[in-house]
């Protein structure tokens, strides 16, 4: 009788200590490549005692970081504390030492995760280990919530691909050009600042040797994010680049990379063995083609602009589809008078 009214309670407090786990992942997000953004908070009689997050990969994990927290906050009640991860603790030497052991010499006594570790030589091992040290393990809390932020890793270490996000500025009637004389500029400059915030997430922007002549992008990340410039991928059959663009002359140039005659999915591969695990292809009509073409893409965010050019370049160039493909997951954000949509494709 006492434990059925008992257990919801802890449950409620499970998801209360795990949100506060994902808000410290949260932080990491943009910044852990190619490992994943992860959090974690020290509780201990109902109150927290540490907090962390893996801010860079090869510092320390999530889980260090909350228990140094803690050492320094309240190193007496760490014995007995309970550990909130949003994603399942490494149990081998990588970069850093292994998680599992850490907390057990910590001397923790209960652990809670989210989400599996994707990583094959972590996933599903934490339980077993922390188990038979004595230690209670519950799993599964805030689970959709936490995976999200895990996509892009998951991807990479389980496929040797990077998680692709495909963007693209349109007219309502899908053109990415609008007569001449009239400027470049389709959608709204609120819409294209928000887009900066897709470039604070990956490692990469991919876009076609095109878009680098006709539209001379400087395809940087401009919005106060201390996050590494993202890396500049051009993709050219026949190599002719303008030397003065930005792309090769900014500040940046170190961090543009020039891929010749390289098809989708080959192209993402190659990327994934550079160790990146996130891609955002940005154009230009062709390259985005090729990329859904290829059945490359897992993720689409469309900016769409009140207005018909009634001609132009089409959005996604190529031959025409066998079948169209479906979103999930679609989100409908108004920027001003733009739409934002994003989603993210079914596979037939
Ligand atoms: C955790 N907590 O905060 C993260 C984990 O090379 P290392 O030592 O940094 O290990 C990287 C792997 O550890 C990575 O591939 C993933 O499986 C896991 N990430 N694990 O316990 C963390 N970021
Ligand atoms: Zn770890």
């Amino acid at each position: 009788m006492k434990q059925a009214v008992m257990s919801p309670a802890t449950h409620e407090s499970d998801l209360h200590w795990m949100s506060l786990a994902l808000e410290q992942a949260r932080l990491g997000i943009g910044f852990t490549s190619p490992n994943p953004a992860v959090g974690a908070v020290i509780v201990a009689g109902g109150e927290l005692i540490g907090q962390g997050y893996h801010r860079q990969a090869g510092l320390p994990h999530a889980e260090i970081e909350a228990l140094l927290d803690a050492q320094s906050r309240a190193p007496e009640r760490i014995p007995g504390a309970t550990i909130y991860v949003t994603l399942e603790p490494c149990s081998t030497q990588g970069r850093t030492g292994p998680c599992t052991s850490a907390i057990q010499a910590a001397g923790i006594t209960r652990v809670v995760w989210a989400a599996q570790d994707p990583n094959p030589s972590h996933v599903g091992r934490a339980r077993q280990l922390l188990e038979s040290a004595g230690i209670s393990v519950t799993t599964g809390i805030l689970e959709a919530q936490c995976q999200e932020i895990l996509r892009p890793f998951a991807k990479w270490i389980t496929t040797g691909l990077p998680y692709v996000i495909a963007k693209a500025g349109q007219s309502l009637d899908g053109r990415i050009t609008r007569p001449a004389g009239e400027g470049p500029w389709i959608t709204s400059e609120a819409a294209r600042a928000h887009s900066q915030g897709l470039r604070a997430r990956v490692d990469a922007i991919l876009v076609g040797a095109e878009t680098v002549r006709q539209d001379n992008p400087r395809l940087t990340l401009r919005n106060g994010s201390a996050k590494e410039q993202p890396w500049r991928i051009i993709l050219t059959r026949g190599g002719h680049l303008p030397a003065e663009a930005h792309v090769f002359t900014d500040a940046y140039q170190d961090r543009t990379l020039i891929l010749r005659d390289l098809a989708f999915p080959d192209v993402l591969r190659d990327l994934a063995t550079r160790g990146i695990t996130s891609v955002l292809i940005e154009g230009g009509g062709n390259v985005l083609g090729q990329a859904f073409a290829s059945r490359s893409v897992d993720e689409v965010c469309w900016y769409i602009a009140p207005r018909l050019c009634g001609g132009g370049l089409p959005v996604i160039g190529g031959p025409p589809w066998a079948q169209s493909v479906a979103l999930e997951s679609v989100t409908l954000l108004p920027i001003g008078d733009n739409i934002c949509l994003t989603g993210r494709p079914v596979w037939p």
